[in-house]
């Protein structure tokens, strides 16, 4: 009898001798051994739909901020988070698996295991973004979806946050918690609205160029415009770095990660002093801001600047519509962010900070803990999300006075604002656009609220980085035995001194950061680390 199973996994065959691990965030690689690995991902996320009975599960094509020759996949969850951790090792098995028989009696396997009745209706949901190799990528996954005899609904062209939002919204709708219209016209009318309402008049001034990373970013951008308010009122946005017909200067010179990672802006850029940019990944889910001084200086504002920035705001809302009693505020971040951003939000703005591992599905979920959690990486993914109870407190709350009134209006309009199913470059970019238009402030007084302390980023290349076992966030190495209290030993050597090493989670590296009072005291700080690294991670060390 004919097994469509196998025989899609036939079609796709697996390269010999790579070996596929679904990381941080999702499967990464050249796109060339990928074929495989999407149509069995089509298989994995019938299973997942019809587990969750028949709800729609995302399936992303992107390698997000890697080089043009690199693709991705990774699955969405019902409402819109990231694919749950017992179904990333299941994905990592199916996508290991030598032959199509075995492929097809895995498949079997997993249902079984999960009492999941194959006949049941599968709905899934696909996107990709602007790279090269998306087309043929895209039809492995059709095949596994297909052979698994789900219902596809093939969205094209998607940043990967517009494909979280019509997943949440399509398993949402006609409930009390409709996400929105499960279109990608319905995700601009959802946000341009949202971004008129929390303006409530304010006009940003100056404008606003944002670099799109050469990928799909760009051409979404450019129809989200379409939804603002016209300029005149509303925000005058310069689309840069859009060029998606020539997929292999995707994320080249330019993008958020090329800014954050180099200091400086795109060679690209042509703006004046003062002037507002901001850098989206590949994928758009992504976001940093930066400006050059009257003195040509580059001034980055990084994850850490977004999360205190849009905190800060947030708790004025919630205290000037009388509803600080009721709703409290929590800022999550990872182990890089800066010192003096993790010191500005407790001591300052005087919220509970928590620091989960590197990765947004780590931080989404501690937010998820709070009734509002402001979540950012450095690096800039991140958004804020708002718990069942505060939704409610804030529906019924009866303002007392017209400014109560008027703060429970901006803060209904920003958490329309915020695209609460994942990170999203867009929604993040409008929101800080709005934040800064209602403290009438300049990147300058943003840059302004506290100084980063200098630091360092360094990456290691070892024999083996899963000897780099870390623990309290990343924060500490328990292995290779004896290293952390040498790192411990060399912090304590200089002026406010923190440094950690940890394995990374999508190349065969290990990244050390350092920071310290001044630039030489981490620059030196990060070079003795690194060194530590590479005695204890080289050949023969245990
Ligand atoms: C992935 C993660 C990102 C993390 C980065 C760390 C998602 C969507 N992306 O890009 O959050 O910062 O990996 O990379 O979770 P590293 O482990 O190589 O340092
Ligand atoms: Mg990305």
């Amino acid at each position: 009898m004919a097994d469509p199973i196998a025989e899609a996994a036939a079609k796709h065959p697996a390269p010999e001798g790579v070996v596929y691990t679904y990381g941080t965030a999702g499967f990464r690689t050249k796109a060339q051994v990928l074929d495989s690995v999407m149509t069995r991902c089509g298989l994995i996320a019938a299973l997942r739909s019809r587990l969750h009975k028949g709800k729609w599960i995302g399936v992303m094509i992107t390698a997000s901020h890697n080089p043009p020759e690199d693709n991705g996949v990774k699955l969405v969850e019902p409402l819109g988070n990231m694919l749950q951790e017992e179904w990333e090792v299941l994905s990592t098995t199916i996508a290991n698996k030598p032959s199509p028989e075995d492929v097809s009696k895995y498949y079997q396997e997993i249902a079984s295991k999960f009492s999941i009745d194959l006949s049941s209706p599968a709905r899934v949901v696909v996107g990709r973004d602007t790279r090269a190799s998306g087309p043929r990528l895209l039809d492995c996954v059709l095949d596994g979806l297909k052979a698994a005899g789900a219902e596809i609904k093939d969205c094209g062209f998607m940043t990967t946050p517009q494909l979280h939002y019509i997943v949440r919204s399509l398993n949402t709708e006609g409930t009390p918690h409709a996400y929105g219209t499960p279109t990608e016209q319905g995700y601009y009318e959802k946000f341009g609205a949202a971004f008129k309402a929390a303006l409530r008049g304010k006009k940003p001034s100056g404008s606003l160029t944002v670099d799109c990373a050469n990928g799909v970013g760009g051409p979404k951008l450019r129809e989200l415009i379409k939804y603002l308010p016209p300029k005149e009122e509303g925000l005058e946005i310069h689309v840069v770095n859009e060029n998606v017909i020539k997929p292999e200067s995707l994320n080249v010179d330019c993008g958020a990660d090329f800014v954050k990672t180099n200091q400086r802006a795109p060679p690209s850029s042509k703006v004046g002093p003062n002037d507002r940019c901001c850098s989206l990944d590949g994928d758009a889910d992504r976001v940093v801001f930066y400006f050059k001084d009257s003195n040509n200086s580059f001034h980055l504002l990084d994850g850490d600047r977004i999360a205190t920035l849009v905190a800060s705001f947030l708790g004025d809302l919630v205290r000037q519509a009388g509803l600080a009693d009721s709703i409290t505020i929590g800022v999550v971040q990872t182990a890089y962010a800066n010192g003096a951003a993790t010191q500005y939000v407790e001591k300052t703005l005087k919220l509970k900070v928590d620091c989960t591992p590197t990765g947004v599905k780590y931080l989404h979920h501690a937010a998820e803990m709070l009734s509002i959690g402001v979540y950012f990486e450095a690096n800039g993914h991140g958004t804020v999300i708002f718990s069942q109870d505060t939704l409610d407190s804030i529906a019924k709350h009866e303002p007392s006075s017209p400014g109560q009134k008027e703060a429970l209006a901006v803060l209904v309009a920003v958490i329309n604002l915020i695209n609460q199913a994942v990170g999203d470059a867009l929604s993040d970019m409008l929101l800080v656009e709005v934040v800064l238009a209602h403290k009438n402030w300049g990147p300058q007084e943003w840059l302004g609220t506290y100084t980063d302390l200098p630091n360092r980023l360094s990456k290691v290349v070892v024999d083996d980085r899963r000897k780099f076992q870390a623990t309290d966030a990343e924060r500490r190495l328990v292995k290779p035995e004896g290293i952390q209290k040498k790192i411990d030993e060399e912090v304590a050597k200089v002026r406010q001194g923190r440094s950690f090493a940890r394995a990374s989670g999508t190349e065969d590296a290990v990244r050390v950061y350092a920071e310290a009072a001044t630039r030489t005291e981490a620059d030196d700080l990060a070079r003795k680390v690194s060194e530590l690294v590479k005695t204890f991670g080289g050949p023969g060390a245990a």
